[in-house]
């Protein structure tokens, strides 16, 4: 297959190719992990754990390489020494918590008590990932570190617009003899990504809805499991009753953490018309206090766009904002730098649901804002989407918050706060509504759990099976 060039976010130069593999290729390393995985499944849990554990300490030690290596994929420095030490948490965490979760069910039956049963979880042989430029360490093993620890086999094909990551991640797990027969990381586009579901077992995918249909698609005519994150529109409610210092500080930091380039990022905010001036105030003082992160990447706030499209859409969704009434008070520009874009935090005014800004996924520190009168408004605008993956609901108090919170069509609703999400990584299971996503949670228990097929294995302990009842069936 041909190389692809991969273009560098902060300097617009192609300075990195990949080679991906053919068909053929992706055929024999899937039947590798297929004939490497029983072996694996067979290990017990503390086992699993175990060399889990020894691949965490690799990449502690090869920490500083798979960082700067992140940073050139995505432009931004925090973020790349955050993810390798969240990478290296999730792993231990995982490691500690699968034993306490995955418990086999047995008893007797509610219907006949002869009847004794036990459950036996068997892995799916191999999962497929296909992952995002967003997060790529982080989203390219987040389903994939469950699914190593219930026992699946995995291959794994980041976004190519950020595979640099992935040459100093396969080095330590090429330190992890275990691991290397059932760990697999390819680099590629959507062809490998098809390639990929055509030998896997199960899906895991992480991306655009548009794309998430073609890998659903798929998956379907194969009758395997998929299992899909796709993307938000995510609404902030903020109540009259609001502290709008607190609220400002969450709303904004919802909206431009990783430069808004995050499924979860704040992307609408509804705000009480007897607050929306004094909000918008703070919003505006707060955005200008904050500065893009060139050209020193480890100064600064706002990372370059990761992804150069997605300049046009930011660009298309503020033209189109202010074409139909909207009023940008701060940012608004796509700068460019050296051949890279940066767009600093945009607050934008006088919004409505006839702007592409209120209804489609912008990816990027834009905060459009609309007033409501009443609460029960503010709702029905926070459920006017056709996603459903967060929300965040900043009002006077908790209970307020709350109340507001379980009206809202949305997996994870942030309270007091936005962005709250990855706290519940391995606590608490959400699913997504509407186009946001398919399949079960890929947090909590349930998480792991989507690994296994479910076996009932049903003894009958009485009297042999009575031959007169049969007879009157028949
Ligand atoms: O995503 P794609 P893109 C949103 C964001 C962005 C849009 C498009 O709004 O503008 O998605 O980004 C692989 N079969 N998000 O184009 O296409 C591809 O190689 C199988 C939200 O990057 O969805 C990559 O590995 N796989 C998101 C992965 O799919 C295919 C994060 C995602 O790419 C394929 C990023 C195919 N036919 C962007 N075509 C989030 N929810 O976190 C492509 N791929």
């Amino acid at each position: 297959m041909d190389s692809i060039p991969v273009r560098n976010p902060r300097t617009g130069a192609i300075d990195y190719h990949i080679s991906p593999p053919g068909s053929a290729e992706i055929r024999r390393a899937c039947q590798e992990l297929r004939a490497a995985q029983p072996a694996w499944a067979a290990l017990t849990l503390a086992q699993r754990g175990a060399v889990l554990e020894r691949w965490a300490d690799e990449i502690d030690a090869a920490r500083d390489e798979i960082t700067q290596a992140l940073a050139v994929d995505t432009g931004r420095w925090r973020m790349s020494v955050e993810s390798p030490l969240g990478l290296i948490g999730s792993l231990r965490g995982w490691a500690q918590t699968a034993p306490q979760i995955i418990r086999q069910q047995s008893g007797t039956s509610s219907v006949n008590p002869a009847v004794h049963f036990h459950s036996q979880y068997k892995a799916y042989p191999l999962l497929g990932v296909i992952s995002p430029w967003n997060f790529p360490l982080i989203l390219s093993l987040i389903d994939a570190v469950p699914a190593l620890m219930a026992g699946c086999a995995v291959i794994i094909k980041p976004s190519e617009i950020t595979p640099r990551f992935i040459e100093p991640l396969k080095a330590t797990i090429a330190r992890v003899p275990e691991l290397m027969g059932v760990l697999s990381y390819v680099a590629g586009d959507g062809r490998t990504g098809q390639d990929i579901i055509s030998n896997v077992d199960i899906v895991c995918f992480t991306g655009s809805v548009s794309t998430g249909r073609k890998v659903a698609e798929a998956a379907a005519r194969r009758f395997i499991p998929a299992f899909l994150e796709l993307g938000g529109k995510d609404p902030v409610i903020v109540t009259a009753d609001a502290d709008l210092d607190r609220a400002a500080r969450a709303v904004l930091r919802g909206c431009v953490y990783a430069t808004g380039q995050i499924c979860y990022s704040i992307e609408r905010v509804y705000v009480h018309e007897a607050v929306h001036d004094a909000l918008v105030e703070r919003l505006v003082a707060q955005a200008k206090a904050l500065h893009i992160n060139y050209p020193d990447i480890h100064a600064g706030h706002i990372g370059p766009l990761i992804f150069a499209r997605q300049s046009d859409i930011i660009k298309d969704h503020i033209a189109d904002a202010v074409a139909k009434g909207a009023t940008v008070l701060t940012g608004g520009e796509i700068e460019d730098h050296e051949g890279g874009l940066w767009v600093r935090p945009t607050v934008l005014t006088g919004c409505n649901h006839d702007m592409k800004v209120m209804t489609d996924e912008t990816f990027g520190p834009i905060l459009p804002v609309m007033a409501f009168g009443t609460e029960a408004e503010a709702i029905r605008l926070a459920n006017d989407t056709s996603y459903g993956l967060s929300a965040a609901v900043i009002a006077g108090d908790r209970e307020h918050g709350e109340r507001i919170a379980a009206q809202i069509d949305a997996g994870a609703v942030s309270v007091m706060d936005t962005l709250l999400t990855g706290a519940i990584i391995r606590d608490a299971e959400k699913t997504s509504f509407k186009f946001s996503g398919l399949g079960g949670t890929r947090m909590g228990p349930g998480s792991i759990m989507r690994f296994f097929r479910k076996k009932a294995i049903l003894t009958n302990t009485g009297e042999a099976p009575d031959m007169q009842e049969m007879g009157e069936v028949a």
